[in-house]
């Protein structure tokens, strides 16, 4: 009696969905999809998975089930004949939708790299577990070149732990930051010319589409999704780097712990493909990972509460404690060493840090305390990503010489900038002389915050440099500034001049006016 019934409620819905198609979605290739198919009893939920379908959820008394499969498992289950009742992208709740999910920051990524062709480029550096694409943005002028010859790298990776997902929103504003504000922004636009920006905005991709895979329902999921011997998933990847890899208790050996090390170091995919990423970008300087939460700045050792053991140098232990300060000091978050806040092994710092002597740091985001933990609304987001806006640049300005914040080694020493109005010159026209022992790269005008003109140099040369720039002026009066940086990100600034601008041709008044300008330094 069962099998009828159903035959023909598949029939009907089947016809229903043929007529009316569930969905107007395009499928994407990175996309997962919620579908709702009509099973309603046991024997016909016994087939679906027979056919290798696993339920996320069955609904007895609707007589449903719940599956996330991508566009191929979409059309998979059309062509089986399965009766789909609903289809919806896999989400975050809609209170957190501004959250990206993994296709959200592919076509994010994509859609930066169209809008920013000069300065961004995307690629993959390796797949995850469960082959997603593993993506990495540069950021930098003349991006599509290999300018590591002249050009510090500095690397921001996010999101290695899955529910961590305010970092990959950190990683995006990071994107967003360095290329909108290229061109506007001075520091910003000195730092894009004169490094070479690396940003890997989700290194566990499988780990975060589980945590969401039932829209509604967070997995507090930490891990990637390895399946282990013993029946468990996952692998903690923030404990599987090969640098004194299990040496100290602050791992596990036991599957389902959320701090599993693994079976071997960087046994995982994931966490293999940023080292050899490092191993292959030997021009990068620094490297920042993204947590959450506790607003925390942690340099290494991870290993050992020793806060200067013998395998690390005591300058760049200097540096790293001075840059962790200062970084905190920008966004109020608490600067310390990593094993003060528990004792951890196998950490990435530790492997940075220890097999390559890269100064790193890192930042445990918003929030302090729990709840909201992992999981702070959305609305969050453009107050929590932009409080770190002095954190990155810091980092990033620190990549060509981070041991010149001691004053040790590298450019301590700030462009000396005058800036001079050509009074009888029309369109307005000033001169920026500076003087610098390697060179100025870039050198701006500014009235308070407008910048009125900018000018920029890839390589400078040492000794005082002239630029000269138009001013869109108005009649009136301006307070005008020179500002320039050199390519270690030190800032000269001019003494004020202030400009008295009368109607010219270009700016006739109504009354017209004997127009005049003068210049008082
Ligand atoms: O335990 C971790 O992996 C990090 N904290 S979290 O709550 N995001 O899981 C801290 C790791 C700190 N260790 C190093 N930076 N070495
Ligand atoms: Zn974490």
């Amino acid at each position: 009696m069962k099998r009828p019934l159903l035959l023909l409620s598949m029939l009907v819905i089947g016809l229903f969905s043929y007529a009316f198609p569930v969905g107007t979605f395009t499928s994407h290739a990175d996309s997962r999809y919620v579908i709702t198919v009509y099973a309603p009893d046991a024997d016909t939920r016994t087939a679906l998975v027979a056919q290798g379908w696993v339920p996320d959820g069955v609904d007895v008394r609707r007589g449903t089930v719940t599956l996330v499969v991508n566009g191929r498992g979409w059309r998979r289950l059309q062509t089986q004949g399965w009766p789909i009742l609903d289809v919806r992208p896999l989400d975050f709740p809609p209170v957190d939708a501004a959250y990206h999910t993994y296709a959200e920051m592919v076509d994010e990524l994509n859609r930066v790299a169209r809008q920013y062709p000069n300065l961004v480029q995307v690629s993959t550096y390796g797949k995850s577990l469960e082959k997603r694409d593993l993506y990495v943005v540069k950021i930098s002028d003349n991006v599509h070149q290999d300018e590591s010859d002249h050009e510090a790298g500095a690397i921001i990776f996010a999101n290695i732990h899955a529910r961590e997902h305010l970092t990959l929103e950190q990683a995006l504003w990071a994107i967003h930051h360095f290329t909108e504000n290229y061109g506007r922004d001075p520091a910003v636009t000195n730092l894009v010319n004169q490094r070479e920006i690396w940003i890997m905005p989700n290194t566990n991709p499988d780990g975060t589409e589980y945590d969401i895979h039932k829209t509604g329902v967070y997995y507090w999921w930490r891990k990637n999704r390895r399946p282990n011997w013993d029946g468990s998933f996952g692998v903690d990847l923030n404990r599987n780097w090969g640098y004194r890899w299990a040496c100290c208790g602050g791992s596990s050996g036991l599957p389902y712990s959320e701090i599993y090390r693994g079976t071997a170091p960087f046994s995982e995919p994931e966490t293999s493909a940023i080292r050899d990423f490092f191993l292959a970008h030997p021009g990068i300087r620094v490297s920042l990972s993204l947590h959450t939460y506790s607003e925390l700045i942690l340099w290494p050792y991870g290993y050992t509460d020793d806060p200067l053991p013998p395998d690390m140098d005591p300058t760049d232990y200097a540096v790293m404690r001075r840059a962790g300060r200062a970084m905190a000091a920008t966004n109020g978050y608490r600067p310390m060493q990593s094993s003060e806040l528990y004792r951890t092994d196998g950490t990435s710092d530790d492997w940075i840090y220890g097999a390559l002597r890269i100064p790193c740091w890192t930042a445990e985001l918003y929030p302090s305390e729990n709840p909201p933990g992992f999981y702070p609304p959305a609305s969050v987001i453009p107050e929590q990503t932009e409080r770190n806006r002095g954190m990155m640049e810091y980092f990033v300005a620190l990549a060509d010489e981070p041991r010149k914040i001691l004053g040790l080694a590298g450019d301590v020493i700030t462009p000396t900038v005058t800036l001079r109005v050509e009074a009888d010159a029309l369109p307005f026209t000033t001169t920026v002389q500076v003087e610098d022992n390697v060179g100025t790269t870039l050198v701006a005008v500014m009235e308070g915050e407008n910048v009125l003109a900018m000018a920029s140099t890839d390589i400078p040369r040492p000794g005082s440099a002239t630029y000269t720039l138009r001013l869109p002026l108005k009649p009136g009066t301006h307070t005008l500034q020179a500002i320039a940086y050199d390519a270690a990100q030190n800032r000269g600034t001019s003494t004020p001049v202030v400009v008295k601008v009368g109607p010219s041709p270009q700016n006739p008044l109504k009354i017209r006016l004997p127009w005049m300008m003068k210049a008082v330094p």
